[in-house]
This record gives structure tokens, C-alpha cells and sequence, in this order.
């Protein structure tokens, strides 16, 4: 089996009303990769502040909070084989007008601040972001998928 990385994904307020959510899971379900958690959730202010730490002081931060908080999200981490890269490139760059056609914010977004979805940066990102979402007893690392072989197994 290859080495696996572990990502953060988020249904963001704006995929919730646009009722997006099923969407966006089954798209990165049917790349292959592996869900190992998933909820439905508030994101509360500190929450925010934890999970958007490296974004603290900046000019879109306060916009950026009353919108992850106005509304329920979901949280999913999924893993697989290059599971961040995988998964950012689904997703597409952050401004939607600058994503690719095809995918998820190139595909259904028009703004930075409406953006649809998150994912996470590194492997690193990959880790600390799912423990702030995640209690280690509500991940399912490795499960046993009879597809395994054939999605993230390599010759
Ligand atoms: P990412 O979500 O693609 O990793 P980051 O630069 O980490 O992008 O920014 C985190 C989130 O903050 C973005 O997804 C977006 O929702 C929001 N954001 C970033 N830059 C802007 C901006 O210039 N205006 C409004 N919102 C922004
Ligand atoms: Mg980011």
C-alpha cells in the first residue's frame, strides 16, 4: 500500500445552503480517496481562530469568521496517496475565478470569500487540522475497503 497522507475537507456555510455538501464528498469519494471522519458541526469563533491561526490580523480574517460561522458545516478528513495534492487540485486555487474548469470552486464559485469548500495545505496542515475537528475515537484510519487494491494500492 502507498504511503498515505491525511486532509481536512469542509463543506463551508455557502456549499450548505447551495446544498453542495453530498456533492463535494462524492467527488473526492470517487477519486479514490479514503473517508475516515465525518460530522455535521458549527464552526464556532474559536474554532476559527485555531484553525484559521496562520490568517489572524489579516484584512479578510473578520469576513472570513462570520462567514465560516454562520451556518452548519461539514467536516470530512479523507486519506490516501498524495491525499493533500489530490485533493487541493479537485478543489482548485482559492480564488474561483483562477480555478480550473472542473473543478469544485472553478466549477460552482465566483469569490475568494464564497469559495465552497476547504482543504487542507500539507501533510502537516493535514494532521493538526483534523484534530481540531476530530476526536481520535471518531477517525477510522485504514479501514478495510474491498476496492482498496484497485485506488490505492500501486504495482
Ligand atoms: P485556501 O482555502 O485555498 O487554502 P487560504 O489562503 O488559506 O486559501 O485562505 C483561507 C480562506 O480565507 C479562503 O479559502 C477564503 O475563504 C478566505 N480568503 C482568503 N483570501 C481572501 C480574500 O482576499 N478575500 C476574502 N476571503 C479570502
Ligand atoms: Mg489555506
Amino acid at each position: 500500500m502507498a504511503d498515505l497522507e491525511r486532509t481536512l475537507v469542509l463543506a463551508k456555510p455557502d456549499a450548505m445552503q447551495r446544498a453542495l455538501a453530498g456533492e463535494i464528498i462524492s467527488r473526492l469519494e470517487r477519486r479514490g480517496l479514503r473517508l475516515i471522519g465525518l460530522k455535521l458541526m458549527h464552526m464556532t469563533e474559536e474554532i476559527a481562530n485555531q484553525h484559521y491561526a496562520e490568517h489572524v490580523g489579516k484584512g479578510f480574517f473578520a469576513g472570513l469568521v462570520t462567514y465560516m460561522t454562520s451556518g452548519p458545516i461539514v467536516a470530512a478528513v479523507f486519506e490516501g496517496p498524495n491525499a493533500i495534492a489530490a485533493v487541493r487540485a479537485t478543489v482548485g486555487a482559492t480564488d474561483p475565478v483562477a480555478a480550473g474548469p472542473g473543478t469544485i470552486r472553478g466549477d460552482y464559485g465566483l469569490l475568494k470569500g464564497r469559495n465552497l469548500v476547504h482543504a487542507s495545505d500539507s501533510p502537516e496542515s493535514g494532521q493538526r487540522e483534523a484534530a481540531i475537528f476530530f476526536k481520535s475515537d471518531e477517525l477510522f484510519p485504514g479501514w478495510n475497503r474491498d476496492l482498496d487494491g484497485w485506488l490505492i494500492t500501486d504495482n
